[in-house]
C-alpha cells in the first residue's frame, strides 16, 4: 500500500465529507448534549462520521478505527494501521457560528504517526502532511515556523484552564505575549503550524491531536501531557505542545514543581 494512495484517498473522503458538512448548513441541526450544557454533538458530527469510517472499511477492511462519536472511541491497542478521526473538531463553533470548524483525520501504523490531516472546512484549507513527507497548505509546502521562546509569542489555550487557572495556565499565559482561544483544537494547532501561535495548552482526546502531532513532528514542535510525559492515546488529558524554546521554559518555570 502506497502512501500516495492514502494520501489520494484521504483527501478525496474529506472534499466528500465537507461537501455534505457545507450542504447540511441550510437545513436544521439536530443537537443533543453529551456530558453537559456545553458538550455537544449533532446528527451531522455522526453523520460525517460514518460516511468517512464507510470510506475506510470499503478501502481498507483490516484497518483499526479510532474516532470520537457512536461506539468508535476507545481501543485496546495501537497495533496494526490505525485510522484517528474527529469528524468535526468544533461542535460548538459549528453550532453557534458556522464555521470555525475542522475534520481531522490521522493514520498512525504500530502506533507511530503516518500521515495527519486538519482541514478547516469554512475556509477550504486543508493542512496536511507525513512523517518524512513534509508540511503542506493544499499544494504549498509550509516552512518550519522560528523556536521562540514564551515570552516571544502568542500561546493557544482552553478557556476554561486559563479561567480557572489549572495547572498554572494563566501564569504560563500572563507570560507570553497573550492568549487566543478559539474553541477549536485543530485551527490551535493549524496557528503552531502557521507560526502564528508558539504553542497550545488544553484537555484533549486522541482525536484531538492524533492529526496535528504528526503535522508538529515535521516542524519538530516538542508536545506532551501538561506533566511531561508521553500521551496516552486513550481519554482525555491536559496536553500542551509548543516551540521547544518555549516548551522547555514553561515546563522549568511552571509545571516542574507543581
Ligand atoms: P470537539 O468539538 O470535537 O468536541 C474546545 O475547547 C476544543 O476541545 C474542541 O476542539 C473540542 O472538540 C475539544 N473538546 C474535547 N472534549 C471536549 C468536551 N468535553 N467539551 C467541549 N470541548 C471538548
Ligand atoms: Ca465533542
Ligand atoms: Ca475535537
Ligand atoms: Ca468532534
Amino acid at each position: 500500500m502506497t502512501t500516495e494512495k492514502l494520501v489520494i484517498d484521504i483527501k478525496g473522503w474529506l472534499k466528500e465529507a465537507a461537501d455534505f458538512i457545507r450542504s447540511s448548513l441550510s437545513s436544521e441541526l439536530s443537537v443533543s448534549q453529551k456530558s453537559g450544557r456545553t458538550d455537544l454533538v449533532t446528527n451531522i458530527d455522526e453523520e460525517t462520521q460514518s460516511l468517512l469510517i464507510k470510506r475506510i472499511k470499503e478501502n481498507y477492511p483490516d484497518d483499526q478505527i479510532l474516532a470520537e462519536e457512536k461506539g468508535y472511541d476507545s481501543l485496546d491497542s495501537l497495533s496494526g494501521r490505525v485510522w484517528i478521526i474527529d469528524p468535526i473538531d468544533g461542535t460548538m463553533n459549528f453550532v453557534m457560528e458556522q464555521e470555525n470548524f475542522c475534520i481531522m483525520i490521522a493514520v498512525f501504523e504500530e502506533g507511530i504517526g503516518k500521515l495527519g490531516f486538519i482541514y478547516d472546512v469554512m475556509k477550504d484549507e486543508l493542512y496536511w502532511g507525513g512523517k518524512s513527507l513534509g508540511v503542506f497548505l493544499g499544494d504549498q509546502q509550509l516552512t518550519k515556523p522560528k523556536d521562540l521562546g514564551l515570552a516571544e509569542g502568542l500561546l493557544g489555550m482552553n478557556a476554561y484552564m486559563f479561567g480557572e487557572n489549572i495547572h498554572s495556565a494563566r501564569e504560563i499565559g500572563h507570560a507570553s505575549m497573550g492568549v487566543r482561544v478559539s474553541g477549536c483544537a485543530g485551527i490551535e494547532l493549524i496557528e503552531m503550524l502557521k507560526g502564528n501561535h508558539i504553542g497550545y495548552i488544553s484537555n484533549l482526546s486522541p482525536w484531538d491531536y492524533a492529526a496535528g502531532l504528526v503535522l508538529l513532528e515535521e516542524f519538530d514542535f516538542t508536545y506532551s501531557n501538561i506533566k511531561g510525559t508521553a500521551l496516552a492515546f486513550s481519554g482525555r488529558e491536559y496536553f500542551l505542545a509548543a516551540a521547544p524554546k518555549a516548551y522547555q521554559e514553561i515546563q522549568a518555570r511552571f509545571l516542574m514543581n507543581e
